[in-house]
């Protein structure tokens, strides 16, 4: 399996080499008809799209570059998702060292990180044109109006760079921006965002922000990964990569950007600044009503010659962030196994999109062991926004959704093993009767003993290894055609 790719252009290659892009020549309106195009072949597990002749815009227009499972795993240059998981755990689990053999592993382990820092570097192909003033002008962008009820076109696929006023420390998130004119869009930085934060920490209400379009898909995934705040996406990116993230200083703010972004914009956000944004067809599979956000105001506009602008349309799913949302599943896995130690595996089924629902599986110690797992789970990052959590025991597999259905089904005294809970929930649902607050579910679909006030609990159903073994070996003699039994 090749290395992660260094740029968006040597992806595209790669996925061309792969088999897993098509080049679309013809004129198409970057005005709903990408969106309907791109929505029939995500849908359909189809290839990510070129298109080269985007209304109105010189600019080509990459969009379903995540996809697919394989796709994905393409990105990150891995056979399974679970890959990079038990690379990042590797790091995660590091103890202290015993003997000589394991001091010297860990050091480079710990050189690992250190090769991971973002560098710095004098000149990037992101700064090939330079576009100040009047003429920065986003009108020459092939942005996408994605659905028939958003009022304008939006950017959904940037990586928003800021820095924490006080600390210093650099921040990278995914927000989608609203275009309102040829020099200033919205910025959707919702309240439980490190860029919203980075914002109402400034001294004077305004802080330099710097967005990079078009990155290499291992640095463009760590924009919308949910990391505490003070760890830092870049790093991150490039431990993924294995490659440390290369920077240049911006033109007109004092910010670092990726030097191998096709597209950058310069700018700032000031708190007092707001208008309303939205409605926008959103990943919940509704629109998100207006609602007022702050505006970024561009000062410049810098790119590579012919620049390449990605895309990304979210939905009803599954729409292609469902790739990016298996990914941060996979990999936080370990992650969340440091605080969690008990957790077996989880699954974010895509139908939940994101926040709705989370299947854990854990091993069960002592009574109540489900419930506290709930609350855990209800403390833990962008988790804590999660409406549901059915919590089952660790034979059970959280990704066949029958399995779990038919153990929460068959499991659940619902007096007895339903908790209704309440606190923060995705500013996004439209649901509960507050925005960003109210209800939670927990199922606890385990088998319970008399400690929790169950009966006595009964044994599963389940043949003799004599038996199976048996009809193992006499199969042939029934003559019943073999299917994957
Ligand atoms: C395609 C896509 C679009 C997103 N749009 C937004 C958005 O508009 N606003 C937002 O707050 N989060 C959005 N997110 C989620 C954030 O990127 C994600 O929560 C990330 O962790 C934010 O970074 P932060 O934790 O550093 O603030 C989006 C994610 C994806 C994959
Ligand atoms: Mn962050």
């Amino acid at each position: 399996m090749a290395a992660p790719t260094s740029d968006l252009r040597e992806w595209i290659r790669l996925l061309e080499r792969e088999g897993e892009l098509v080049r679309v020549a013809t004129e198409v309106d970057p005005d709903l008809e990408i969106t309907e195009i791109t929505d029939r072949v995500v849908k359909s597990g189809g290839p990510a799209l070129l298109f080269e002749n985007v209304k109105g815009s010189k600019h080509p227009l990459l969009i379903n570059q995540f996809g697919t499972e394989r796709r994905m795993c393409l990105a990150f240059g891995v056979e399974r998702l679970d890959d990079v998981a038990a690379r990042l755990e590797s790091v995660l689990e590091m103890q202290p060292p015993q003997g000589l053999v394991d001091k010297v592993r860990s050091l480079g382990k710990l050189k690992s990180i250190a090769d991971s820092m973002p560098k710095d570097v004098s000149r990037g192909v992101c700064q090939e044109i330079v576009l100040t003033g009047d003429d920065v002008d986003l009108d020459a962008l092939p942005i996408m109006r994605c659905w028939p009820g958003d009022p304008a076109p939006f950017i959904t696929l940037p990586a928003v760079i800021t820095r924490d006023p006080n600390t210093g420390v650099r921040n990278v998130g995914m927000y989608r921006m609203q275009k309102i004119d040829r020099r200033s869009t919205f910025m959707h930085w919702q309240i439980h965002k490190d860029g919203r934060a980075d914002l109402l920490a400034s001294p004077d209400g305004t802080i330099p922000v710097a967005v990079a379009i078009g990155l290499d898909p291992v640095t463009a995934y760590s924009a919308s990964a949910p990391l505490p705040k003070h760890i830092g996406e870049l790093m991150v990116a490039g431990f993924l990569k294995g490659s440390p993230v290369e920077l240049v200083q911006c033109q007109t703010v004092d910010l670092q950007v990726p030097a191998n972004a096709e597209i950058v914009l310069e700018g700032s956000v000031s708190r007092d600044d707001v208008g309303m944004e939205g409605p926008f067809g959103d990943h919940t599979g509704y629109y998100t009503p207006a609602e007022q956000f702050p505006m970024f105001r561009i000062s410049a506009i810098t790119m590579r010659r012919d620049a390449i602008y990605p895309s990304i349309v979210v939905g009803v799913p599954p729409a292609e962030d469902e790739w990016l949302a298996k990914a941060t599943e996979r990999i936080f896995l370990p992650a969340i196994r440091m605080s969690v130690p008990e957790i077996v595996d989880y699954d974010l089924p895509t139908a939940g999109a994101f926040h709705n629902c989370v299947i854990v599986s854990i091993r069960k110690r002592f009574p109540g062991h489900a419930k506290k797992v709930m609350y855990a789970v209800w403390g833990l990052g962008l988790l804590s926004l999660s409406k549901s959590v059915v919590v089952v025991d660790e034979g059970v597999n959280v990704h066949d959704y029958e399995q779990v259905f038919f153990h929460v089904c068959a499991n659940v005294d619902p007096k007895r093993d339903v908790v209704l809970a309440e606190g923060p929930l995705d500013q996004l649902d439209h649901s509960p009767t507050l925005q960003a607050y109210g209800g939670k579910l927990g199922i606890d679909a385990t088998a319970k003993g008399p400690a929790e006030g169950a009966r006595e609990w009964p044994d599963p159903i389940r043949m003799s290894d004599e038996i199976r073994g048996l009809v193992d070996a006499r199969w042939a003699e029934y003559g019943i055609p073999r299917r994957d039994v």
